[in-house]
């Protein structure tokens, strides 16, 4: 009576649900490098090999631990290249009876994982992944009947239900959201403390050479490789960045600044995503350090927002939304992306660099994905499945539950406003205020028209014009129509000719 267990490649946790409730002695663990996976959306190079690598490492401490596990590797001649193939192929050889596993955070894997009773002919039982803060049905309970879904008050649910940085009923400091205090200007002249480099070992140095034989012609750099892919490493990376960057990173988290890929932030993203570290350790962490006196309230109640608020919010839209949430298209763009978010080969000098540094880590933080590659996709139209699928490619921490909403919610509102009440559009204002990328730029951030206006400047007023019958009621977006009308008819003339000039020529390249 073998119990299958199959674990997923964002499932990296000893204390997975299938884990915690089977008996080592009677269970066979199941994981599985398919190439399917690696190329239904064809991955950065980086992030296979970060995959690759951590499930090899947790499959290794799953041995130690007394499990017996199954571990398909991508150049096993065996190897059918599907999970479907893999199930039904370890069923047989393990002459399974049952299966056990934890809901896929993706609704097509989801899919796969409710056929396998039928494929495999065995009772099949799929658990909630609950190394999530919130429960599904507590999140569509708050959500039923509210006219608008609003984090902050989804937050402060979380804080109660948790405790974290309470006082009794209150919040700690007497203030739920320190913001006020946060989001300064990049400092100049700042040394940034270095963020921890893991050398790869032997196993990471394998799963690299397959990664460069095996997918050579997908994006993205893999060398240097320098990621924590165990569960001891991931722990290093923590406890480097409570000690080293928690203090300052409510204050520049959203600077932006060229050579500087990490600043102040965390990095933790792509280990909270695929299991190798947890949701609630990582806020504790951040708690505890400010209840030692090591960092302040402002900086603590900030990053602990962000995954207590933020990413518990975007996983419960992600099952409030359903599977057909990345075909939402609010704004009816159709445009392609432009060559060079692959390639980084463009003159505005804000698109150039954060495109390059995703090129060369598999990762961006926040505002460089929300405020200039986001950003500029809505300005110009880009169609949401074509961004949706471009963010899903390229980043390390990208997984549907947790990147459509951000991409197509927040970064896109093609979702008409279920993530953010307006669409997160700026001008080159914005992005000059908060990093050091216009003073290397040939445009000029200032000027709206002529040949080196930033394109930034008409893109955004000839989005608001061009999106006004469906925009122009939003409440929070009233001051900037009254900015629109403010200019004379012959100004907003030329700035939508400037920005239909724009869309053109990225249209046509070679025209
Ligand atoms: P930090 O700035 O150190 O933040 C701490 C942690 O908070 C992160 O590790 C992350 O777990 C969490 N967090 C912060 N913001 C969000 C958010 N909006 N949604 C979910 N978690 C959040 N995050 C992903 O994990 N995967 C994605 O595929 C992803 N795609 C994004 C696409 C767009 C267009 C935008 C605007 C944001 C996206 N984010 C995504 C959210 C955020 O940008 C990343 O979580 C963050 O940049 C990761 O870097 P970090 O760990 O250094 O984050
Ligand atoms: C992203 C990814 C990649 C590249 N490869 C694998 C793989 O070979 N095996 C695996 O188990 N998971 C992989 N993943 C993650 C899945 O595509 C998918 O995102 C998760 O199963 C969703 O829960
Ligand atoms: Fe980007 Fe405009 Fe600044 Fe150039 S001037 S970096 S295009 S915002």
């Amino acid at each position: 009576m073998t119990v299958l267990l199959p674990v997923l490649g964002d499932q990296l946790s000893a204390s997975l649900a299938s884990l915690r409730a089977a008996d080592p002695a009677a269970s066979i663990v199941l994981m599985m490098e398919v190439a399917d996976e690696t190329s239904y959306v064809r991955h950065h190079k980086k992030k296979i090999a970060f995959l690759f690598a951590a499930m090899r490492h947790f499959a290794a401490e799953l041995r130690a631990a007394g499990w017996r596990v199954d571990y398909v590797r991508l150049d096993d001649p065996a190897n059918s290249g599907s999970f479907d193939g893999e199930i039904a192929r370890a069923a047989r050889t393990h002459t399974a009876s049952r299966i056990v596993t934890v809901e896929a955070g993706e609704w097509r894997v989801i899919a796969m994982q409710q056929g396998w009773g039928e494929l495999t002919n065995l009772p099949t039982q799929i658990l909630a992944d609950d190394r999530f803060l919130s429960r599904r049905d507590g999140f569509l309970a708050w959500a039923d009947g509210r006219k608008r879904l609003v984090m902050e008050d989804f937050y402060r649910l979380m804080r109660r239900q948790t405790g974290l940085l309470m006082a009794g009923k209150d919040p700690e400091g007497g203030r739920w959201n320190f913001d006020a205090e946060n989001r300064k200007p990049p400092p100049k002249g700042h040394a940034f403390p270095p963020p921890p480099r893991f050398a790869p070992d032997a196993i990471t140095a394998e799963v690299l050479a397959l990664v460069q034989a095996r997918f050579a012609d997908h994006y993205g750099d893999l060398e240097p490789f320098d990621y924590p892919v165990t569960r001891a490493d991931a722990l290093r990376a923590l406890d480097d960045f409570i000690a080293r960057r928690l203090a300052s990173f409510g204050d520049y988290q959203d600077a932006m600044l060229s050579g500087e890929d990490v600043l102040y932030h965390s990095q933790l993203s792509p280990l909270l995503n695929c299991g190798l570290l947890l949701p609630l350790e990582v806020c504790t962490a951040a708690e505890a350090a400010w209840r030692a006196g090591a960092v302040p309230l402002n900086a603590a109640e900030g990053f602990i927002r962000q995954i207590l608020g933020w990413r518990e919010f975007v996983r419960g839209i992600h099952w409030l939304a359903g599977p057909d949430y990345p075909a939402r298209n609010h704004l009816a763009a159709t445009a392609d992306l432009p060559d060079f978010y692959w390639t980084g080969d463009t003159d505005m000098n804000c698109l150039r660099q954060s495109v390059l540094a995703t090129k060369r880590n598999a990762h961006a933080h926040h505002i460089q994905r929300l405020m200039v590659l986001g950003n500029f996709a809505m300005l110009i139209g880009v169609a949401p499945t074509q961004i949706h699928e471009w963010f899903l490619i390229v980043y390390d921490d990208a997984y549907e539950w947790v990147e459509t909403p951000n991409v197509i919610g927040m970064s896109q509102f093609a979702d008409g406003g279920m993530v953010g009440t307006k669409p997160y559009a700026a001008g080159g204002a914005y992005i000059n205020r908060m990093s050091d990328y216009c003073r290397g730029c040939r445009y000029d951030v200032k000027a709206r028209t002529g040949a080196d206006a930033c394109p930034f400047n008409s893109l955004y007023w000839d989005f608001l014009a061009r999106h006004r019958d469906v925009l122009g009621r939003n409440h929070r977006l009233l001051r900037m129509y009254d900015g629109w009308d403010r200019f004379d008819t012959d100004e907003q003339q030329r700035i939508r000719t400037q920005a239909e000039g724009f869309r053109h020529a990225l249209a046509n390249p070679a025209a």
